[in-house]
């Protein structure tokens, strides 16, 4: 969005309104009956129906009442939609909005954001609109709630849901192992102060000095987390953060989520209502920060710090900058799993071309990466357009995920992006690599 004009920028932007709509009803209306829209699967996520209205009341409040000026027209909603309000074990027993009106609902506040985005002058002096920010920020936040809604998905019982089929996986394999590389000692450029749509956490860019270390090339596999349990991972209090004993103790959980075993004891796992063999060659998914952490003691490593993930991604050591994507400043489709293709990771070795200057494969997609650090604002951050983006969140009960996952969609991730959740947390699609830090060179 950074090098278009004006009216070629709102011809984006209609585009992208009608495509992640298109997205965002093939996961309700277009996948469940009114009574799998209504229903809560898990204490952890809204109804499909809570989501479906709250985008649409996102949108009125931003691009009709903020952007445009244009007069509430639900205002007795906004309550219901505001997360801030009531939290989503909550949801349920709210008075929403009924698959019906809610369809009817988001497609009256899209048709007036349609008519209005001719009319609203993209002024560079001021913030909302510069650069078409604040568009850009609901097609994202439809996306992420799209991804939030397939996490749904994920967490149902019963008959699967009409999603689409998956796409054919691109034959762009590499042959060699994964291994790991050495990112050395220095300075790289952190965040952004000029990508236009950018969240508030992301910036301002900053330079982050650190000392050399070693980043997996590959996240870790389905195999390689099986070889930690059967050496009795879950087992050693020794490679556990304390707070992560307890959490297994507690929990009772020894394997990632949607995992059972068959009666020959191979490990099974159940996708989208789907029960199939966990297939070895892919990155492990839907474990929680202290299996990642846990996992990471074990083979002898760590895991990486959010500025060691970005430096691996972004920073080109020969020209000397930071790009917006591992492979340069250009999206490109093909070079990562990301979009809801595939409906799951991909096997190790996919998307070499994806790769970051380092040589680093599949930062972006697949699945988001757990790193060790804990979500905070960078210096000089500025909570931008509201506090609860982002500002509220920050702290030490948040760990830091970054690159996307193949849910993801390429316009609401980039090598810059930040996403959070608790250390506890299994149902969102995430993995993790490892890092460890080079011995100093005498
Ligand atoms: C950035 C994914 C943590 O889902 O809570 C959606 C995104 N913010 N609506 C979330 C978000 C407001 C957010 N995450
Ligand atoms: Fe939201």
């Amino acid at each position: 969005p950074g090098s278009l004009d004006e009216p070629a920028l709102k011809e984006l932007i209609a585009d992208e309104l009608a495509a992640v709509r298109d997205r965002s009803l093939g996961l309700t209306t277009g996948a469940l009956d009114a009574v799998g829209l209504t229903e809560q699967v898990s204490p952890l996520m809204s109804p499909l129906v809570w989501d479906l209205a709250h985008v649409g009341n996102y949108e009125e409040l931003w691009l009709l009442r903020a952007a445009a000026g244009v007069e509430p027209m639900r205002p007795e909603i906004d309550d219901l939609y505001d997360a801030f309000e009531h939290p989503r074990a909550e949801r349920p027993a709210l008075p929403l909005l009924q698959p019906e009106e809610a369809g009817a609902y988001i497609s009256a506040v899209r048709s007036k954001v349609l008519d209005s985005l001719g009319s609203v002058r993209f002024d560079r002096a001021n913030p909302l609109t510069k650069g078409g920010f604040v568009y850009g920020m609901v097609v994202q936040h439809e996306h992420q709630h799209d991804e939030t809604m397939l996490a749904t998905h994920q967490l149902r019982k019963g008959a699967p849901a009409l999603l689409d089929p998956p796409g054919a996986l691109l034959d762009d394999h590499s042959t060699g192992g994964a291994g790991e590389v050495l990112v050395q000692a220095g300075l790289f450029e952190m965040g952004t102060s000029d990508d236009p749509w950018a969240y508030d956490n992301e910036r301002p860019g900053h330079l982050v000095d650190l000392p050399a270390y070693y980043i997996d090339v590959e996240p870790v596999t389905n195999a390689a987390y099986i070889a930690f349990m059967e050496a009795g991972g879950y087992d050693q209090p020794d490679h556990w953060d304390p707070k992560g004993w307890q959490w297994r103790n507690e929990s009772g959980k020894r394997a990632p989520a949607f995992w059972s075993r068959d009666g020959g004891g191979h490990w099974l796992r159940r996708r989208f209502g789907r029960t199939e063999p966990v297939p070895l060659n892919e990155p492990v998914q839907h474990v929680c920060w202290y299996e990642a952490d846990a996992y990471a003691r074990w083979a002898g490593k760590r895991l990486p710090t959010e500025a060691e993930w970005e430096k691996a991604a972004r920073w080109d050591p020969l020209g000397g900058r930071s790009r917006r994507y591992p492979w340069g400043d250009v999206y490109e489709n093909g070079r990562a799993n990301l979009g809801q293709q595939l409906l799951r990771p991909a096997e190790a070795g996919s998307y070499e071309s994806g790769a970051s200057a380092y040589g680093v494969r599949r930062l972006l997609g697949d699945v988001w990466e757990w790193t060790s650090s804990d979500f905070h604002g960078y210096p000089g951050f500025r909570s931008f357009p509201y506090r609860e983006y982002s500002e509220v969140f920050f702290g030490p009960g948040y760990k830091v995920l970054r690159g996307g996952s193949w849910a993801t969609h390429p316009l609401a991730v980039r090598g810059t992006f930040r996403n959070w959740d608790y250390p506890i947390r299994r149902q969102i699609f995430t993995g993790f690599r490892c890092a460890r830090t080079a011995e100093e060179v005498r």
